[in-house]
């Protein structure tokens, strides 16, 4: 076994709950998913186990069978951490801990480590900080790393009553503190924006199950390099991008946070003011893999959380973005082609580009009415203006007069008017 970076190892259990409204998933493709995560965080997965719960129990969640065959293999390869792939209350945890003499971390904590340390940008960072927090002081238990730091230090001792109370009021300060550090970033952000909104770009939001290929999609179609990796989670932060769709309008893209099944709610609390974007633009392109298995209720968990961002997941201004058709086996590669309800493309190949373009101008053209103008030939500077607000469909000259078929917005098409009007 090669020995990542990190040097650290965990076992990966995942609990099949029966009756949970989880049991229609493949309990396979969930653990896969949750090795997945551990190795987002550079983790060694000594072991993977699925393990059968019947009836849950309140005191460790997953049932004595499941303990002890957890024990086993932990037994063995002794592992920095075990992940329970679900929602262990602190109870169950610190149970888990003492039943296997090993820490332990639940599927939220395990998710909340990965974005810690993947956040670059301030913002993201406090933002990761604060859902972190908001996590630890439901439980009020502190998190394993901050556990490993104390046992580092020589600083061991189980939180007793005051020290609780103590991480208690600690907690709610940083809290605090860290809300005022974010409104701060936020307000210079905004200041930003509101320079950027000078430019009347249409917003196109890429969102997506993490790994379904968004920053591949969104890199190829605006040339950027925003790091693409067979990883959860690689990308956290925002880009955005403006590209010219044929015809020569323009749109700015971006690229975001993907999301997960169960991400945690402190996570969406604290990101919302960074998938607020989604919320602002014109076209969401929901980008999935169907290549997964698991895609279409992936799909729902997206949907599901882009709701509870405040976004209509029925509106019609969500585009299904078929991605990896590449990997599909060609007969099935063309149904999805041929599938009207959205595009089927592949990021990589670069194929199917051009169609989801169109089907983006085709949404934005919506708003378009083709007029005619006349301009005289000598006027260079409303042409230029009319080909940087519009689409020239025709341009016909004769004698000094150009005969233009222009989509236009109204709007626009208002201000072409008056200001030419101005201007005698
Ligand atoms: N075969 C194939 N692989 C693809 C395609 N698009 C993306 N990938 C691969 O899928 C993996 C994830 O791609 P990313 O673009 O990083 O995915 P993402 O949605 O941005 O993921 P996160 O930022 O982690 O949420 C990479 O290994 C890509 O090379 C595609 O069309 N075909
Ligand atoms: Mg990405």
């Amino acid at each position: 076994m090669r020995k990542k970076k990190s040097g650290l190892t965990c076992i990966v259990v995942h609990p099949v709950l029966k009756g949970a409204g989880t049991t229609s998933r493949d309990p396979e493709a969930q653990l896969e998913e949750a090795v997945g995560l551990a190795a987002a965080i550079e983790m060694e997965v000594a072991e993977a186990m699925i393990v059968n719960v019947a009836t849950p129990s309140p005191a460790t969640l997953i049932s004595k069978g499941g303990v002890d065959k957890a024990a086993i293999a932990i037994e063995e390869h002794k592992p920095t951490v075990v992940i329970v792939n679900g929602t262990l209350s602190p109870v169950q945890q610190r149970n888990l801990e003492k039943a296997w003499n090993a820490k332990v971390v639940d599927r939220t904590g395990l998710i909340l480590e990965i974005f810690g340390a993947r956040a670059v940008t301030k913002e993201g960072k406090l933002q990761v900080e604060l859902a972190s927090l908001s996590y630890q002081r439901s439980r009020l238990v502190r998190s394993w790393t901050h556990l490993e730091r104390q046992r580092a230090t020589g600083k061991t001792g189980g939180p007793g009553e005051t020290q609780i109370e103590l991480d208690r009021r600690i907690i709610a300060d940083k809290i605090a503190q860290i809300k005022k550090q974010l409104e701060h970033v936020r307000n210079t952000r905004d200041l930003q924006r509101k320079a950027r909104e000078k430019v009347p770009f249409p917003l196109v939001a890429i969102v997506g199950y993490t790994n379904a290929g968004k920053s591949t999609l969104f890199n190829k179609l605006t040339k950027a390099d925003v790091l693409v990796k067979d990883m959860l989670f690689a990308t956290l932060d925002t880009t955005t991008r403006a590209i010219t769709l044929p015809g020569g309008r323009k749109i700015v893209l971006s690229d975001t946070v993907g999301f997960i099944t169960d991400l945690p709610t402190q996570l969406v609390a604290a990101f919302r003011a960074t998938l607020e974007q989604v919320t602002q633009a014109e076209i969401i392109l929901h980008v999935q893999d169907i290549s997964d298995p698991e895609h279409v209720l992936r799909r729902n968990d997206v949907l599901e959380i882009l709701e509870q961002l405040g976004v209509d997941p029925d509106a019609e201004n969500i585009l299904d973005v078929y991605n990896k058709v590449d990997r599909l086996p060609a007969k099935e590669a063309k149904e999805w082609r041929r599938n009207t309800k959205g595009v089927a493309v592949s990021a990589v190949e670069g194929t199917g580009l051009e169609e989801l373009m169109d089907h983006i101008k085709t949404y934005l053209d919506k708003d378009r009415t083709e007029y005619a103008i006349k301009l005289p030939i000598s006027d260079g500077k409303w042409l230029s203006w009319l080909h940087r607000h519009g689409e020239i469909k025709s341009d016909r000259t004769r004698g000094a007069i150009r005969y233009l078929k222009v989509m236009l917005g109204d709007a626009d098409y208002a201000r072409f008017n008056i200001s030419r009007k101005a201007e005698g």
